[in-house]
């Protein structure tokens, strides 16, 4: 069994869970720690102990504590990688993509622990000066999501050690190999006892105990929408500071005037990578008249070239969805568009393999309307569906008609029309002629509306949700 990290003490636990790959579910990659919630409470009183020292380390030993942990990321990428795409179903490049973006993360954390903010101002008053400066929260819980189990721990994990927190880290069940496996980097590479605590299992149980337990000073959540409304809630009556980040029905607006190439590209890439496991996927296809049957066409023919198989096969290009649930919730959306007056255009139907895995064909759907179901929620599969529009204007319409806005794309050659998006799309981030899924990892993640809730993640802006502002007022004479 794979055990806890709590205390800087690896902890087995008396239930176990076993870890199953997607793609052939004959293959048990480990079994790994079912906490309890003596468990949770053992890792928050560590972290919380660890608090006050981790809080006053010097920016020289964040830097290399998180530099240390980067390298070892990097220097494994393809070992770290194979194990996402076993334990998840992403291709193996987009498994060793992942590993290096996590890589990258603390790399970039580590440099940011060495640039602390502040200013110094005169007061308003004779005589004193004012400053301002910010402190860690505390303990933070992280809990996060199945579909990048080792990229969204890292842009959490990083800026967490970098502004001085200590962490109990809860990866969502279905991934615990990846958590396992950074949490032993993070260990080895000589994180203090008690600042980074791992502690897997349900989150009816260990979520639940993080968010209502008083030393937790703040959580940061990526996953579902409900189990998002339930955190702020709880977070609420507790007074701890809260950042969201879940779903999203993101739109992919092609114009007559797209680079055919581009759109389709950025419509598969969008819309079937990671298959389709993304809350920044293109789900939403939004084509105006003038290309539509051309762009449906080209599609359908991309589509049916696609390979779908085992996540790790060479040449995959589309793996399998993540577990059994998953793809019984896809299926579920897949036949209710159907019963709504949506055209199958392509797939909609599990198939066989070699090996016994969750396969689920790519599946586009065409004359579909903004008001369907299929087009108001998310499924979280391979699943897109395209929605015929007269012109720009009525894209912009749709595009933003939704309860979500995280991620917004265009594909246009006008630059009028590109740069009246921008400014017009209710969303957080807004992509040109690129799929709405695929971001840096140095800069701002997050959406509006149903989205994101809370500060913004990553690049220098992690600061605003993992660090606290403090005023000094000081009489100098
Ligand atoms: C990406 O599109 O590169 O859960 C990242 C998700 C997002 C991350 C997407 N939080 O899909």
């Amino acid at each position: 069994m794979k055990p806890n990290l709590i205390a800087g003490e690896w902890r087995t636990t008396q239930d176990a869970q076993a870890n199953i790959n997607p793609s052939d579910t004959n293959d048990i990659i480990d079994h790994y720690a079912l906490s309890t919630l003596q468990d949770v409470e053992d890792a928050v009183q560590a972290a919380h102990v660890a608090a006050s020292s981790w809080g006053k380390s010097t920016p020289q030993q964040r830097f290399d504590l998180l530099d240390k942990i980067g390298t070892e990321i990097l220097a494994r990428k393809d070992e770290l990688g194979n194990l996402l795409a076993r334990e998840e179903g992403k291709t193996l490049p987009e498994g060793i993509g992942e590993a290096t973006r996590a890589g990258h993360i603390f790399k970039f954390f580590a440099g940011e622990a060495l640039r602390p903010s502040g200013e110094k101002m005169a007061s308003v008053r004779p005589g004193i000066e004012v400053e301002i400066t910010r402190e860690p929260i505390g303990t933070v819980g992280i809990i996060t999501p199945w579909n990048f189990p080792i990229a969204i721990p890292a842009w959490k994990i990083a800026p967490a050690l970098a502004y001085g927190n200590t962490i109990v880290f809860k990866p969502a069940e279905l991934v615990p190999g990846c958590a396992w496996a950074l949490a032993d980097i993070i260990h080895q590479s000589g994180v203090p006892k008690g600042v980074f605590n791992l502690v897997m299992g349900k989150g009816t149980v260990v979520g639940k105990a993080l968010v209502a337990h008083p030393d937790v000073a703040g959580i940061s959540f990526t996953g579902s929408i409900q189990t998002g409304k339930d955190i702020v809630t709880a977070c609420a009556a507790f007074q701890k500071k809260v950042q969201l980040e879940m779903g999203g029905k993101n739109p992919l607006v092609i114009l007559d005037d797209a680079d055919l190439d581009t759109a389709v590209a950025c419509a598969v890439n969008g819309a079937f990578f990671s298959t389709g496991q993304r809350c920044t996927a293109s789900s939403r296809l939004i084509v105006s008249e003038g290309i539509h049957d051309r762009f449906v066409e080209a599609m359908v023919n991309k589509l049916a070239a696609l390979k779908v198989d085992d996540a790790r096969m060479p040449g995959v290009e589309m793996g399998p969805v993540v577990d059994e649930a998953q793809l019984a919730k896809d299926l579920h959306y897949i036949q209710q568009a159907v019963r709504e007056g949506a055209r199958l255009a392509f797939g909609g139907q599990t198939f066989e393999r070699k090996t016994p895995g969750f396969f689920l064909a790519p599946t586009l759907f065409v004359e579909t309307t903004n008001e369907m179901t299929i087009n108001r929620e998310e499924v979280f599969g391979p699943v897109a569906s395209v929605i015929r529009v007269k012109d720009y204007e009525e894209a912009l319409f749709v595009a933003n008609d939704t309860p979500f806005g995280l991620s917004s794309g265009i594909c246009t050659t006008s630059l009028k029309h590109a740069h009246h998006f921008k400014n017009h799309a209710k969303a957080g981030m807004v992509m040109v002629n690129l799929p709405t899924a695929g971001v840096d990892y140095h800069v701002p993640f997050g959406g509006t509306k149903a989205s994101s809730y809370g500060a913004r993640e990553q690049g220098s802006h992690a600061k605003e949700f993992y660090t606290i502002v403090k005023t000094t007022y000081i009489f100098a004479g």
